[in-house]
């Protein structure tokens, strides 16, 4: 097929198919032109200087922000729009009850309609991106067409984007295809608006043909079709499938990597898994508090949002970051709260829905304890601290976003872009809760680790549109972004261990932590940030067999002497508050355990409901105790 569109293609491209899918996709939605990324800095310039003329972008005052940008983006297009996310599969039973389903015929009649010219007036780029190292083997590659620019210098720096990752692809390699719009296309002389998007948003994956469309919305995941779309929803799907009598397949996580080098000499690597807004991004770059061991921990990052893990030859999980760039929640990041990511967003920046200062600097809630007497909130309005008071206007958006190279961070780990990956010694699951949930507790077996992750609840928060701060079981943090039957999710985690351990490989701990148990007042009692540097270091010790701790209904945690005080002002009746298991409290999340259960109960592996009738029949003899 050839069509009478210009097009921009600063490099030779061998790959046929890749070639015949941009034609086909040009032809049905009509762009004005087709412009392939080369992923240079040049070009990014380039872009960068488009939209701050076309008023996507502002240039922040280069003295103090070098070579960074702000947009503000439309007021109803913030965040992931979970309901208009869809999992289509052939099978319904396949998307499970935790995803949105369409029959793929309709979904695609709709999308025909939708796309149908969506481009015009505007440029399809052509974004080739490899989630992972290029040439790593647990890397993947795809290629985004898009119409919006913004998206185009976003995934520069998330992902490893250009020419290279043509060239990788050769005359024939795999990769998967994304199509996105905002879905706003201009008639002849039609001015644009600054962040254009459409009212109507779809967000689709056809996990069996392994493709993201994606329409009418410019914001994140919604639009940065390698984050959550690829790198989850259907990496998750292709690792379960790779999974067979020979082989464990692999896991695309919703899980940070840090490695953390203990002073006792050995080097450690642990994935831990968040919702979204959770602390994902501290917790990648914490800062070990003085006075724990004299400073003999280092802690540095080798993924913040995602990981890609598989087996190597002798049995052991190794994880690798798909990304290659942070897009995370500025509000409440400060210098003491993330020293690290203070230090790198000093420059070549791209900040979205913060604030805008008198001086052409950002500013959000929580960055400075002193707000400016000044400034422009995310929507361009004027605000100042009394504004604030009277109208409880926030100068940022409470999901307003940064998005930087990985290279910026200052405690970057030395192997964070090793092809091999890293091997992982623990897992750790976290969701937010004021109640219920002790601080730590170790698992006592993979099965159980599997369960506690399984039947996870968290407070929701600003990162998907939707109500704020009520708990809902949310599964290894994965709820919005397994591409299938979380049922069989869970079922793949326990096979894979299995697997593993037949083969007489060590399985990585299991951990389940809670930082957000508040008092009766409401007020956090955990410190956390830094102090969470101290559950680590039992963690760790477990591992090494070196720290003691206490059985209890659902595992083992740490009594008040279990844990490394030293430097830190914390009394034992604040550790009670946030470790004390309230067996009535347990009595009712049991119920939500069954209730989510009950809604997986299709095929949800037996292992889990036994082990849940153990643990709640231990809970009953207690409680007659
Ligand atoms: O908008 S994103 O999906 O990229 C951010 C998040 O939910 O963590
Ligand atoms: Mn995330």
């Amino acid at each position: 097929m050839s069509t009478s569109i210009p097009v921009v293609r600063p490099y030779a491209v061998q790959h046929k198919a890749l070639l015949n899918w941009v034609d086909q996709i040009a032809a049905k939605t009509r762009p004005d032109q087709i412009v392939w990324c080369d992923g240079s800095q040049a070009e990014f310039d380039r872009l960068c200087q488009k939209m701050v003329e076309a008023g996507t972008l502002k240039r922040l005052n280069a003295a103090r922000r070098p070579n960074s940008y702000l947009a503000w983006s439309d007021p109803s297009d913030v965040a992931r729009v979970e309901d208009r996310t869809f999992v289509c599969s052939e099978q319904q039973a396949d998307a499970g009850p935790n995803n949105n389903w369409i029959a793929p015929a309709e979904m695609r009649a709709t999308l025909d309609g939708l796309f149908d010219g969506c481009m015009q007036g505007r440029t399809l780029y052509v974004v080739p991106f490899s989630m992972g190292p290029l040439g790593s083997p647990i890397s993947q590659i795809g290629v985004e067409l898009s119409d919006s620019p913004y998206v185009v210098v976003n995934m520069r720096m998330m992902t490893r984007m250009g020419q290279a990752v043509v060239e990788r692809l050769g005359q024939d390699g795999p990769f998967v295809p994304c199509v996105h719009t905002v879905g706003a296309p201009l008639s002849k002389g039609q001015q644009d608006v600054a962040w254009p998007c459409n009212a109507t948003k779809y967000i689709v994956h056809f996990p069996e043909t392994r493709e993201i469309w994606s329409y009418g919305s410019g914001y994140g995941g919604n639009a940065l079709l390698g984050k959550k779309c690829f790198a989850l929803r259907i990496a998750s799907t292709m690792g379960r499938r790779e999974a067979s009598a020979g082989s464990t397949g692999w896991l695309a996580e919703h899980m940070l990597i840090l490695g953390v080098q203990a002073p006792w000499g050995r080097k450690y690597h642990v994935a831990a898994a968040f919702p979204s807004a959770c602390g994902k991004t501290n917790f990648a770059m914490l800062i070990p508090p003085k006075g724990l061991d004299d400073n003999g921990w280092k802690i540095t990052t080798i993924g913040d949002d995602i990981a890609w893990i598989k087996p190597d030859g002798a049995g052991r999980l190794r994880a690798i970051n798909p990304e290659a760039g942070y897009f995370g929640v500025a509000p409440g990041t400060n210098e003491k709260t993330n020293y690290n990511c203070m230090a790198s967003l000093k420059e070549n920046v791209i900040f979205t829905n913060v604030a805008l200062t008198d001086e052409g600097d950002v500013w959000w809630e929580g960055m400075t304890e002193t707000p400016p007497a000044h400034c422009l909130d995310w929507q361009g309005r004027d605000w100042t601290p009394e504004l604030a008071k009277a109208e409880g206007r926030k100068a940022a958006h409470p999901n307003a976003r940064f998005t930087v190279a990985a290279t910026q961070n200052p405690v970057i780990d030395e192997a964070w872009d090793d092809p091999a990956g890293v091997p992982i010694d623990a897992f750790i699951f976290g969701g937010r809760r004021s109640t219920t949930v002790p601080l730590v507790t170790e698992a006592r077996s993979w099965e159980e680790g599997v369960y506690m992750a399984a039947t996870m609840g968290s407070e929701t928060t600003a990162a998907a549109a939707g109500q704020q701060g009520v708990v809902r079981r949310d599964p290894f943090a994965m709820l919005p972004f397994c591409g299938y039957n979380m049922a069989d999710y869970f079922g793949h985690w326990l096979s894979l261990g299995d697997k593993l351990a037949s083969s007489g490989a060590v399985l990585p701990k299991i951990y389940c932590v809670n930082w957000f148990r508040t008092d009766a007042n409401g007020k956090f009692v955990w410190p956390g940030f830094g102090e969470n540097a101290r559950v680590l270091k039992w963690m760790l010790q477990r591992i090494e067999g070196k720290a003691s701790g206490q059985e209890h209904l659902l595992g083992v945690s740490p009594r008040y002497a279990d844990l490394d005080w030293s430097g830190l002002n914390f009394s034992a009746e604040q550790f009670e508050t946030i470790s004390a298991m309230d067996l009535a409290a347990w009595q009712q999340e049991f119920d939500l355990h069954e209730e989510l259960f009950g809604r997986l109960a299709h095929r949800l592996p037996p292992v889990l409901r036994d082990i849940k009738s153990r643990l709640h029949d231990a809970l009953t003899q207690k409680l007659a105790a």
